[in-house]
C-alpha cells in the first residue's frame, strides 16, 4: 500500500472546495513544517539549552518558556514568509500581529503544556483559521480549518477542514507526515474521564456528584496537564476531558480562541459532543476579545449527553 503524505492528502482535500486558490494548502504546509522542526527541537530539550523560562510572564499570567518564544517565533516566521496570512493572533502575544498580506486568520498556541516539557511529558502545538473578516473575533462555527500537533512518542498531525478529520504521524526517517488515522470518529461511549480534580473544592454540588457517578460506574481516571495530549487520547480512545468553571476559576483556564473552539471543531466532526457550560456550544459563542477564556467538556457523546442531564 502506498502511503499518503499529509501534502498530497491537503491538495487533495482542497479540490473538493470550488474556491481554493493554494492558499489554505500553504498555510496548512507551513504549519506542519513548523511542527516538523518544533518537535525536533523538543527530542533535543534536554541536551540544548531551550529549557527553563526566559523570567517574563505572559498575556495569561503563565511563565514563558524558551521553547514557547522559539514555537511561537517559528511559527509566525513561516507565516509570514507564506503571505496568506491577513493576521497572527498567538497565546503568546498580547496583540495580534498584523501582516496585511493574505485572506486568513491564524489563531494558535505555539506549544501547549509547555509548564510539561522539563518532565518530558508531551505537549503540542494548536492551530485555529479563519477567514479575513471585518472583526478577528468570529464564532468558532466560522472556522476553515483547526487541528493540532501532538509531540509524543510519535509526532502527529490531526486536522479537519470541515469534512472529517484526518491524523498525519510523522515518519522521522524521512521527515513526512503520513495518513494514519484516517477519517477519525471519537466511540460514541468511553470509560476514561480527565479533568484536574485538585480543582474540586472549587466545584459546584452538581459537578462533584456528576464525577462520583462516573468513579462509581467503573470509569478510569487520566489527566496529562496537555490539552492535547488529554484530547487526542479521547479522539482515539473516547471519553470526557473536561476544564471547567470553578468558584474561583469561573470562565474556566482554557483559552476559546486558542484552545476550546479549534478542539470543539475537531471533537464535533470527530462525531463528538462538546459544551462550554449547561447546553451552551462554545463554536456558538461570539468572543469579547483575542485571550477571552472558556469552560469546555467534550467528548464522547453519550458521556456529554449524560452530564448535560445529570440531575441538578
Ligand atoms: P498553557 O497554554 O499555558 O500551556 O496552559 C494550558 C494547559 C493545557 O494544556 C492543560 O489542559 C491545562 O493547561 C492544565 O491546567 P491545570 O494545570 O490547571 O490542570
Ligand atoms: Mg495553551
Amino acid at each position: 500500500m502506498q502511503a499518503i503524505s499529509l501534502t498530497d492528502f491537503i491538495l487533495e482535500d482542497q479540490k473538493t472546495n470550488l474556491h481554493a486558490r493554494g492558499n489554505l494548502t500553504r498555510i496548512l504546509n507551513d504549519i506542519a513544517e513548523s511542527g516538523k522542526i518544533i518537535g525536533l527541537h523538543l527530542k533535543k530539550a534536554g541536551l540544548v539549552d531551550i529549557l527553563g523560562t526566559t523570567g517574563d510572564i505572559n498575556t495569561s499570567s503563565d511563565e514563558v518558556k524558551k521553547i514557547d518564544v522559539f514555537s511561537n517565533n517559528l511559527l509566525i516566521k513561516t507565516l509570514t514568509i507564506g503571505e496568506q496570512v491577513a493576521t497572527i493572533a498567538s497565546e503568546e502575544l498580547e496583540n495580534p500581529i498584523e501582516l496585511g498580506t493574505g485572506d486568513y486568520v491564524v489563531f494558535m498556541d505555539p506549544l501547549d503544556g509547555s509548564a510539561n516539557t522539563d518532565a518530558n511529558i508531551p505537549v503540542g502545538t494548536i492551530f485555529s483559521i479563519y477567514h479575513k473578516s471585518d472583526s478577528i473575533l468570529q464564532p468558532g462555527r466560522k472556522q476553515v480549518a483547526a487541528g493540532y500537533i501532538l509531540y509524543g512518542t510519535s509526532d502527529i498531525l490531526v486536522y479537519t477542514c470541515g469534512h472529517g478529520v484526518n491524523g498525519f504521524t510523522l515518519d522521522p526517517s524521512i521527515g513526512t507526515f503520513l495518513l494514519s488515522h484516517s477519517d477519525m470518529k471519537i466511540p460514541e461511549d468511553g470509560d476514561i474521564y480527565s479533568v484536574n480534580e485538585a480543582n474540586s473544592p472549587q466545584w459546584d454540588d452538581t459537578l462533584i456528584r456528576f464525577i462520583e457517578s462516573l468513579k462509581t460506574s467503573g470509569k478510569r481516571a487520566r489527566y496529562i496537564g496537555s490539552m492535547v495530549a488529554d484530547v487526542h487520547r479521547t479522539l482515539i480512545k473516547g471519553g470526557l476531558f473536561m476544564y471547567p468553571n470553578d468558584n474561583k476559576n469561573t470562565t474556566g483556564k482554557l483559552r476559546l480562541m486558542y484552545e476550546v473552539n479549534p478542539m470543539a471543531f475537531l471533537v464535533e466532526q470527530a462525531g463528538g459532543r462538546v459544551i462550554s457550560h449547561e447546553t451552551t456550544n462554545p463554536l456558538d459563542a461570539v468572543p469579547s476579545s483575542v485571550h477571552e477564556k472558556s469552560p469546555v467538556i467534550l467528548g464522547s457523546k453519550s458521556l456529554v449527553e449524560n452530564f448535560i442531564h445529570f440531575e441538578k
